[in-house]
Formats: structure tokens, C-alpha cells, sequence
């Protein structure tokens, strides 16, 4: 059996679309619109309970759920895609993979849903303002980390797929290709990696 991916185009699902194609794993794409709100249904519910995207359904046929889960999953279960290194680089691929998890990924559900936080348009307008310059102040310092050409010394891994993810997203798109330089020249070599590309084209190629 294949895996399963349930996401949607331009959702976290990108990035784990592209580490699935860099690891030459099969997997079908199982469409959740984000449009129609078709997370919050229960069918998809009973895939993953938190209503959010994306999952994966592992050929096993388990369910596993959580972006940065998915992708270390991923390199655990196909480790001669070489998508993280070892040790001890792997601590810095953990690092800023957990940073853009947890500092960076939940100011994007108040940016795109601020009446869930507080009611009236005036907070909300600011909420979403304030949260969109923490996920910048955020990837500055991924920025600031950031080795080049890629983000690790030891070479490509997933922490530039995700990185590369979060400028495609409205918080920073535009505002990455003159304040994130290293990160915006990363997302530019990407396109050298055919299975990354591919990915990329399908998700952000209509994108300006
Ligand atoms: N903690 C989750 C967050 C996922 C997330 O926020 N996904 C967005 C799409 S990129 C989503 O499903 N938003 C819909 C919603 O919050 O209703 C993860 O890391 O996978």
C-alpha cells in the first residue's frame, strides 16, 4: 500500500508532498479544501481529530498527523533519501525544525483565522497584524542561522523544505525576497532538485 497524503495545495501538506517524492516513496494525494472548510468535517475529523492539516496515512494504513512528525517519519522510515543528516548535525536539522513547529507554524492559524482568538474586526485586524511580525521576527532568525547555501553546513534536508514553505505563505511572501536573502536564495536552488520541484510547481508555481 502507498501512502496517503490528505492536504491541500499550498497548505503545510507541500512539505511533506516533497519529502515524500525526495524520498521516491508512492503516495496519492487525497484533497482536504481548505476553501470549503472540509477539514472541519467529520470524515476528515475522524482522520485527525484537531481538524487541521495535514495527515498521513502510512502504508501500514496508521494515521500520523503533525507537519514535523510527518517529516521525521519520513526520513526514519527512508533514511537512504539522506533527507536529515546524522549525527551530530542532526541536532541543528531538530532544532530549527522544532522552532519553525512551535514559534513559527501557530502564528500562522491566528493570521489566518483571528476571529477564532477574539471577536470584534479592530482586535482581530491587530492580532493578525502582530502575529504576522512574530512569524517575520521568527524566520529572522532562521535567517540568521541559516549556513548557506543551505540551511545546515552539511548540505540540503528538510529544514529547508520547511523553511522554504513558510515565505511561500501570505506573512511573508514578497516581503521574504529582500529580508530573508539566504532563505529566499535557498528556495531558488530547490528548483535544481527535481522531486523538490516538482512538488513546488504543484503548490506555489502559480504564485508571484
Ligand atoms: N500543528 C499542525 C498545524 C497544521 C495547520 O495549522 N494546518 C493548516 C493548514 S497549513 C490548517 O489545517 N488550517 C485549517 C484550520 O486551522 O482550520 C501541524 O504542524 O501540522
Amino acid at each position: 500500500m502507498a501512502y496517503v497524503l490528505y492536504g491541500d495545495l499550498r497548505s503545510g501538506a507541500f512539505s511533506v508532498e516533497a519529502a515524500l517524492a525526495e524520498a521516491g516513496a508512492p503516495y496519492e494525494f487525497h484533497t482536504i479544501s481548505l476553501d470549503k472548510n472540509e477539514q472541519k468535517e467529520p470524515a476528515y475529523l475522524a482522520i485527525n481529530p484537531s481538524g487541521k492539516l495535514p495527515a498521513l496515512s502510512l502504508p501500514s494504513g496508521e494515521i500520523v498527523t503533525e507537519t514535523v512528525a510527518l517529516l521525521l517519519t519520513i526520513a526514519e522510515r527512508h533514511p537512504e533519501a539522506g533527507l536529515l543528516p546524522p549525527m551530530p548535525e542532526r541536532a541543528q536539522a531538530l532544532r530549527w525544525l522544532a522552532f519553525m513547529a512551535s514559534e513559527v507554524y501557530p502564528m500562522v492559524e491566528i493570521c489566518d483565522y483571528p476571529e477564532r482568538f477574539v471577536t470584534d474586526h479592530t482586535s482581530a485586524a491587530l492580532l493578525k497584524r502582530n502575529a504576522r511580525d512574530r512569524v517575520r521576527a521568527r524566520m529572522l532568525l532562521v535567517e540568521q542561522a541559516f549556513a548557506g547555501p543551505w540551511m545546515l553546513a552539511s548540505g540540503f534536508s528538510l529544514v529547508d523544505i520547511y523553511a522554504a514553505m513558510f515565505t511561500r505563505w501570505a506573512e511573508c511572501r514578497g516581503w521574504a525576497d529582500t529580508n530573508l536573502p539566504k532563505i529566499a536564495a535557498m528556495t531558488a536552488l530547490l528548483a535544481q532538485r527535481e522531486a523538490a520541484d516538482r512538488v513546488w510547481q504543484r503548490h506555489f508555481g502559480d504564485l508571484k
